[in-house]
């Protein structure tokens, strides 16, 4: 095609069909009839856009280049006539701009669940049922948060306690706070600019942020909106094909990324039913297709469409392979019990997160606090504790700086909080993150000088009261499905009643 093949919509319009499919992706027409097959969410999905514009469904899901650099240049058809973008605005655009409009200002923001409160109303339903979705009944959801309940303070008095410092070092990196912003995927369904949000925030409060592997921008983008001088951990999902997470693994060492974290609880991704009832949501797109075509089965939500890549045979065996491959730092996210604990010690990885997935996986896993007691008791019994060769890292439910601190007071390096800071940018883009951070920061600040803390090091296991966190009655989630179509049995009445 030469440069100035301009195609009218009307005309990109015309191939809307499993014959011949045309989208529009960044302004560019694809011919994408003989790759439907192949598109790993199935052809389905792609054929509601077919003869549209798809760039907002395609974005948050694919690194920019994907479509280009996959498709062979003959399919590359042309540009769209510029009309093609001046499309009317859509009615969840319109909603979008609205909701954007009437935010509160961000000076309103006093804590993590503020954001949250802002995001639920700005993102789209999708976005939004993506995002906060969790396994089935969303037991281990609502744990996450319930478990920290359970801890109680112990503080010390008369320390002065004139200046504080919550900084720390995170697997030999400095971090202003012993938090990191762990890995979410698909930033851009929250704003579009998506993970390049937490970056820039990061460099500038010096946190670390944690790259997902299924980040809405590329990996290359997010190095290169980072600050030379700024620290970046990896997030892997492991590949079937080991070539492609080789090489993934490898160019991120040599673009000096300080650590891996091997996701190794979601060989399957779990069942999030909000996200999974999407499906069913017609997303204004139109095109009606059969179900039962190839593709994606009708109970997919997002997360699992784009998941197939992830190796279930992943095992214990494949670490030293791990280990061939780079000299970063390895670390298990997602441990979850006290003999895989003892595994990753003896495995010779340099720390585990301990995870639930944020209640996306397994529902009924305990959580990473409840987890957090036994394991640390178990490591205890296998060498030096702390180990300063071997770190512990918990994510799950962690809102605020006295979350963090209970579990650093249990004996955590560091805590990981992954939806606090999506949605703090799914609400106000950078700024969001910047204020959360900051939030936290003040939290750190005030709690450790009531607690008689002028550094993290002064904490200590005597600071909190864990031992009603084995507890579960009165703190069990509400089992809210089952509550909502239990029929409650009915008294004996009189006749006339
Ligand atoms: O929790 C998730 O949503 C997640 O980790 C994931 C995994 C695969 C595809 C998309 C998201």
């Amino acid at each position: 095609m030469g440069p100035a093949s301009f195609i009218p919509e009307q005309v990109v319009a015309q191939h809307a069909s499993r014959e011949s499919c045309w989208i529009i992706v960044h302004n560019k027409v694809y011919d994408i009839t003989d790759f439907l097959d192949e598109h790993p969410g199935g052809s389905k999905i792609i054929l509601r856009y077919a003869g549209k514009d798809a760039t907002a469904a395609y974005e948050p899901i694919h690194p920019p280049d994907m479509i280009s650099s996959n498709l062979p240049p003959e399919k590359h058809i042309g540009i769209a006539e510029p009309s093609a973008s001046k499309r009317p605005k859509t009615a969840e655009e319109k909603k979008r701009e609205l909701t954007l409009a009437l935010r509160p200002p961000l000076d309103e923001m006093l804590n993590l669940h503020d954001f949250e409160a802002v995001a639920k109303g700005v993102l789209t339903e999708k976005a939004w049922a993506y995002y906060s979705s969790a396994a089935e009944e969303e037991f281990s959801l609502r744990e996450n948060r319930a478990a920290y309940q359970r801890v109680w303070f112990l503080p010390r008095i008369l320390r002065d306690v004139t200046s504080i410092d919550p900084s720390t070092t995170i697997l030999g990196q400095k971090s202003s706070l012993p938090i990191y912003i762990s890995a979410t995927a698909l930033g851009k369904l929250g704003h579009p600019d998506g993970e390049l949000n937490l970056t820039r925030a990061a460099a500038k409060y010096g946190v670390i942020q944690m790259i997902p592997t299924l980040a809405s921008c590329s990996f290359d983008e997010i190095v290169d909106a980072s600050q030379p001088n700024q620290s970046l951990f990896l997030q892997l999902y492991v590949s079937r094909d080991r070539e492609v997470t080789k090489k993934y693994v490898q160019h991120a060492e040599k673009r000096g990324v300080k650590a891996l974290f091997i996701t190794v609880d979601a060989p399957q991704l779990g069942r999030r039913e909000k996200d999974m009832r999407m499906k069913f949501v017609d997303d204004g797109a139109g095109a009606k297709v059969q179900e039962g075509q190839s593709g994606i089965k009708k109970d997919q939500g997002i997360a699992r469409a784009i998941s197939s890549f992830i190796d279930p045979s992943l095992a214990w065996k494949d670490i030293p392979w791990f280990r061939s491959i780079t000299s970063m730092p390895i670390i298990l996210k997602g441990v979850a019990s006290p003999q895989d604990a003892i595994m990753a010690l003896e495995a010779g990885v340099q720390g585990i997160v301990l995870s639930n997935h944020g209640g996306r996986q397994l529902d009924n896993s305990r959580s990473g606090l409840e987890n957090l007691v036994d394991i640390v008791a178990a490591l205890k019994t296998r060498g030096p504790w702390p180990n300063p060769k071997f770190s512990v890292f918990i994510d799950g439910g962690v809102r605020r700086a006295s979350d963090a601190l209970k579990a650093l007071a249990l004996g955590a390096s560091a805590v990981g909080v992954g939806r606090g800071f999506l949605y703090a940018f799914s609400a106000y883009g950078q700024d969001g993150v910047e204020k959360a951070i900051e939030i936290l920061r003040d939290e750190f600040e005030m709690n450790m000088r009531l607690l008689g803390c002028r550094t993290l090091g002064e904490l200590s296991p005597d600071m909190v009261d864990a031992s009603a966190l084995r507890t579960h009655a009165g703190l069990v989630p509400q089992d809210s499905l089952y509550a909502a179509t239990y029929q409650p049995l009915r008294l004996a009445q009189s006749k006339d009643s």
